[in-house]
């Protein structure tokens, strides 16, 4: 015996990924339904790649009672409204949104990093899936965090436009080509032009100069690992398809060498480690697309501070930074309470 899960916002960038990774990694379904905004209705989505297509029903009108599990990637909107329908009919939600992440009734998890906080998503009946750029930063933070204790880190980020949705993905495609027949190039989505070019401003502005998406790693990033760390954040975007990169600058309480931290990483959950020290001996967003690892190069130890290092991490954004993260707290949450079968 299986689930019934509902994926809302089955035709958006995460959504349709959802289902593919439900598929790929055989997720125990017994029923998948494909839930989207009103407009979207009829519209039909492939499951995975098996062939097996599903109409795409009403969000405004689809009953959660009898459904385990819903993963919702429609946005904050749709999650206000409806996420608490689905939790109140029974269906645990996993939300993609930012909008319940610092609710402190309300567990942020990323499987490799804080697996037990996931007990306590019976207060809401919901979870929250976190930032893409926090969710790979803090896959490659946690095992140095466990090896040296972490007391600051600097992070510049690096994000591909599929980060702001199919629209910004668009957006890259249309100004390349204008700039290479000579047409106007139209900011859209974007502020400025993305392509051949990169905009220091992700999210809404903040009033201390921050922006929405670099409070969201500071604070997302305590959630999850230690409330003790301090981040700052800088997020860049950048004219890439797919395949968030950071460069990520650590600092630590206890002496922690750049082989000693290799070594860790080689063996840590979710990583997957290529650092040659030659060219081409690191690995770029391209690289990342369509897998599931947070990839690391370039450890190297930082020479002005006591105990610090510097690294380069890089993970698909819909992928680990979303999809597969939701679909892995889905099978943490079979394997520790709603267990079938
Ligand atoms: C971006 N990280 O690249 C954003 C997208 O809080 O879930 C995801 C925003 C979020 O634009």
């Amino acid at each position: 015996m299986g689930y019934r899960v509902a994926i809302v916002g089955a035709t958006g960038n995460v959504g349709r990924e959802m289902m593919q990774i439900l598929a790929e990694r055989e997720f125990p379904c017994d029923e998948v339904a494909a839930v989207a905004s009103s407009r979207s209705v009829g519209t039909e989505v492939e499951f995975g790649d098996t062939g097996k297509m599903l109409k795409c029903r009403n969000i405004e009108h689809f009953d959660f009672t009898g459904w385990d599990i819903a993963l919702f990637a429609a946005g904050s909107g749709p999650a206000k409204e409806y996420a608490p329908k689905a939790a109140a009919a029974g269906c645990v939600v996993i939300d993609n949104s930012s909008l319940y992440r610092m609710e402190p009734d309300v567990p942020l998890i990323v499987p490799e990093v804080n697996p037990d906080a996931i007990d306590g998503y019976v207060k809401r009946n919901i979870i929250a899936n976190p930032n893409c750029s926090t969710a790979q930063l803090v896959v490659a933070l946690k095992p140095l965090h466990d090896a040296a204790t972490i007391t600051r880190v600097v992070v510049s980020t690096y994000q591909s436009v599929s980060g702001a949705g199919k629209a910004g993905m668009d957006e890259l495609f249309e100004q390349s080509r204008a700039i290479f027949v000579g047409d106007p190039v139209e900011p859209r989505k974007f502020t400025k032009q993305i392509a051949f070019n990169v905009i220091p401003h992700i999210d809404v502005f903040l009033d201390d100069g921050s922006t929405k998406e670099e409070w969201k790693m500071m604070v997302e990033t305590k959630k999850i690992l230690d409330p003790k760390i301090k981040l700052n954040a800088t997020c860049v975007r950048v004219p890439v398809f797919v395949g968030h990169s950071e460069a990520v600058n650590i600092e630590f309480a206890n002496e922690l060498s750049a082989e000693a931290a290799q070594d860790i990483l080689r063996e840590a959950p979710g990583v997957m480690l290529v650092d040659k020290r030659e060219d081409g001996g690191y690995v770029t967003p391209v690289e990342s697309a369509g897998d599931g690892a947070t990839y690391i190069s370039r450890v190297r130890e930082d020479p002005t501070v006591e105990n610090g290092l510097t690294l380069w991490c890089v993970s698909d954004n819909l992928r680990k930074g979303a999809a597969l993260n939701a679909v892995q707290i889905a099978e943490l949450l079979g394997r520790r309470h709603l267990k079938k079968g």
